[in-house]
């Protein structure tokens, strides 16, 4: 099939631009006197030039390419020729970058599944980066110092799945590539942080991973500010990602990159697949700003390659700006042609998400040159890429003699380092502060209980750091004794999130996945999880434990209205896989909150707590907190069957036990009452456990569960629920609670009526 059109006359090269048809024809830009527009005009030329840019000996522009649809054409005659893609006029070079992309184009091929297009555009970069430029160890992915690696557009898995496989990580191996996307196999259809050690990151979810690249860029910045001696950089990685027009065009990937010029992050640098496609098709139908501009505004540096595709000295080029530059991050936009070297699908949204088809892959094999059959991967691209598992053996070695220094110079640091960083443990002692702080608490907010061990935690934590989205007073977050992280000062340990509750989600989350000992957390009003809600399942997902706080947790709020209300919250992150929604009623529950955060590496928590002050409960228990729910008050005889059980969570759990004591002095009734700060943690206790706090012989229609939240998921263990399921009122927060009956009062009613039932 036709594809690679030339037209040879007169010698002339000369750009087209989609933007700049006119009509049914093609107005020629920059088209020297003499060339005739008509050699421009008919229909198959046209839709040629649109799907192939052809780049030849053209002079290609240095400034920005954001025009739309660039189309390099050797316009020489009036009959088009067919011409074969140039590549990269290395070819050793092209031999290595066409097995990574038919890696790409095969696996998706033999999966029916996936995405071959941005491989096969962004294959060049990518070789670019990870052989000149990227120190790894690929037998030890988890190197403390190697460079970080996110692929933001994570629908083009197979290109870090080449990357892994052919560069000589254990894993992916060549049968995992084999089996991509099947069930059970390690190569998901997007890269996976838990499943391949390579991966830093989760990405899939379009501009998720440019946010976590600003968080691993954050930990890097933290730990060398933290670490780092002027005779000793034991601590000096760069971060890289690719993003897609996708990812310019989500909000996360706009908040945290704004965030990461703010910060001067010097040590991020961005490359932007500049391919003006997706999968509606043009970017033109819904994208037209200036990125680069944009990241300009951010305070990035920003750089263009004119030809991503096949100027392989234009890249590195940029990279080594890119890389010279530390006073700021970098954004390098390159332009490319979505499928490279796919004759009839290159440059269509049809090649963004299919596999290519038999058809095509041979019309593909056969315009690259490409003469092997599927998977095979010639000797000369193995060996080169494979010299990377002794290059890489060797950068760690040499580091860790630098290491080694470091432990004689200062071996204080250096057992801090070797504690913090290389085994990922944490400060002895948190529990007990935990303990202590919780213990000298009284009546208060659970916010204010949450500052409090915040501040008992980050004496002896140094590896405690976070913020709020412009909340701090309000979240009671900062942390007393260390400044602001900030351009000035990247040791200090609050980070000043401004109102970016996604951007600080994924932020923490990358700062969790540096694996490097980090203890991150983060903070807005628990309404504005809705705003974090894609990176809090990202966390989830991920694997990552990272701790939220979420202050104003209820209607009790009071006078900002349901805008700031949250109802149906709590249920909705109860429903949320590998998370722990916690919600605590007085300080030692928050204490024991915060323990099951440092415990739980694994698995992100979220702490609800209350704007309004609440009652210590004088049984409340941090150990029983730590199993998810436990009895605080029974007035049954010991080992007697109570009548009725009274469920409760944190500002609810003084409420029903005000309840439980006129029923039983006013009607003698025998009320148990649960404080139950953590239903999945729970749920996970033993059965045993389980009966002992709810009997089976007080059946659910005995049982009241009292949340100012929706009442959605309680029937699990109560028939009727004294609950919100509307939304909230703008108020004085104790007059909305009487509003909905979220009182002793009414709570008494009810269980009068269920225990006459
Ligand atoms: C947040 C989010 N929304 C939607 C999608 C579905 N999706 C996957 S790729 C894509 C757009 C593809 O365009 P682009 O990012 O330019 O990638 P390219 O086609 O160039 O590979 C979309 C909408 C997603 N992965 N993430
Ligand atoms: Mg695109």
């Amino acid at each position: 099939m036709l594809a690679f059109l030339s037209l040879s006359s007169q010698a002339t090269a000369m750009a087209v631009s989609r933007r700049d048809r006119v009509g049914n024809g093609v107005r020629c830009q920059g088209a020297p006197q003499g060339v005739s527009k008509g050699a421009f005009v008919g229909r198959a030329l046209e839709r040629a030039t649109h799907r192939w840019p052809v780049p030849t000996s053209v002079a290609v522009p240095t400034g920005r390419v954001g025009h739309r649809r660039v189309a390099w054409l050797r316009a020489t005659a009036t009959q088009p020729t067919l011409v074969k893609p140039k590549q990269t006029g290395d070819a050793h070079a092209d031999l290595c970058i066409n097995t990574i992309r038919f890696l790409a184009i095969d696996a998706v091929e033999a999966a029916n599944a996936g995405h071959p297009g941005a491989p096969m555009g962004q294959a060049p970069l990518a070789f670019t980066l990870w052989d000149k430029y990227m120190r790894f160890n690929p037998k030890n992915p988890g190197w403390a110092n190697r460079d970080r690696f996110v692929l933001s557009c994570g629908h083009a898995s197979m290109l870090q799945y080449a990357l892994l496989y052919l560069y000589g990580y254990d894993r992916p191996n060549m049968d995992d590539i084999k089996q991509f996307r099947q069930l059970g196999s390690i190569t998901a259809g997007h890269p996976e942080n838990y499943l391949v050690p390579g991966v830093e990151v989760t990405t899939g979810p379009l501009g998720t991973g440019v946010a976590q690249a600003v968080g691993l860029a954050i930990a890097e910045a933290h730990l060398a500010a933290t670490f780092n001696k002027p005779d000793a950089k034991i601590v000096d990685q760069f971060t890289y990602f690719i993003m897609s027009d996708g990812c310019a065009q989500e909000g996360v990937a706009a908040e945290a990159s704004s965030l990461a010029g703010h910060l001067r992050l010097g040590k991020l640098i961005g490359f932007y697949d500049d391919n003006k496609i997706s999968i509606d098709g043009d970017t033109d139908l819904s994208f037209s700003e200036d990125v680069g501009k944009r990241y300009e505004a951010y305070g990035w540096q920003v750089l263009h390659v004119a030809n991503g595709n096949e100027d392989l000295a234009g890249l590195a080029r940029a990279i080594e700006q890119a890389r010279s530059d530390l006073s700021r991050p970098s954004l390098i936009i390159f332009r490319t042609i979505i499928g490279y070297g796919a004759p009839n699908k290159a440059n269509t949204g049809g090649v963004h998400g299919a596999a290519l088809g038999a058809d095509e892959v041979r019309a593909t094999r056969d315009n690259l040159d490409w003469k092997y059959g599927p998977f095979e991967v010639p000797d000369a691209a193995l060996q080169h890429f494979r010299r990377k598992v002794d290059e890489g053996a060797k950068l760690e070695a040499a580091w860790k003699q630098q290491l080694a220094q470091y432990q004689q110079k200062y071996p204080e640091l250096a057992a801090r380092f070797e504690r913090q960083v290389l085994r990922q443990e944490k400060s002895p002692g948190w529990e007990q502060a935990l303990k202590e702080c919780a213990a000298k608490q009284g009546a208060m907010a659970t916010r204010q209980a949450s500052g409090a061990m915040l501040n008992a935690l980050a004496p002896i934590m140094p590896e405690l750091i976070g913020g709020a989205a412009d909340l701090a007073p309000s979240c009671n977050t900062l942390l007393k004794g260390t400044g602001d992280f900030s351009r000035h000062d990247y040791a200090a340990r609050n980070m000043r999130f401004g109102v970016r509750e996604a951007a600080m989600t994924a932020v923490t989350l990358g700062m969790r996945l540096h694996n490097s000992g980090l203890v991150p957390y983060c903070a807005t009003f628990f309404i504005f999880t809705d705003f974090a809600r894609p990176l809090i399942r990202l966390a989830a997902l991920s694997e990552a434990g990272i701790t939220f706080i979420g202050t104003h947790d209820s209607v009790a709020l009071g006078e900002d209205g349901p805008t700031h209300q949250p109802v149906e919250h709590l249920a909705s992150f109860r429903a949320m896989p590998n998370l722990y929604m916690f919600r605590p009623c007085d300080a030692n529950e928050v204490a024991a909150g915060y323990a099951l955060s440092l415990k739980s590496a694994h698995r992100p928590v979220i702490l609800a707590l209350t704007r309004q002050k609440v009652s210590k409960v004088a049984t409340s228990s941090y150990d029983g907190a730590l199993r998810g729910g436990y009895v605080v008050a029974d007035h049954a005889a010991a080992g007697g069957t109570p009548d009725l059980i009274l469920i409760g969570t944190g500002s609810e759990v003084e409420v029903v036990l005000a309840a439980a004591d006129t029923l039983q002095k006013e009607d003698g009734l025998r009320v148990r009452v649960v404080s139950m700060p953590c239903v999945e943690l729970f749920q996970e206790q033993d059965a045993a456990y389980i009966e002992s706090v709810l009997p089976q012989a007080v059946p659910r229609s005995k049982r009241i569960a009292c949340e100012a939240a929706a009442s959605f998921g309680w029937s699990r263990y109560a028939d009727h629920t004294v609950c919100v399921d509307t939304f909230g009122h703008s108020g004085k927060g104790d007059e909305v609670l009487k509003f909905f009956g979220i009182t002793a009062q009414n709570v008494t009613k009810q269980a009068r009526l269920v225990a006459m039932a």
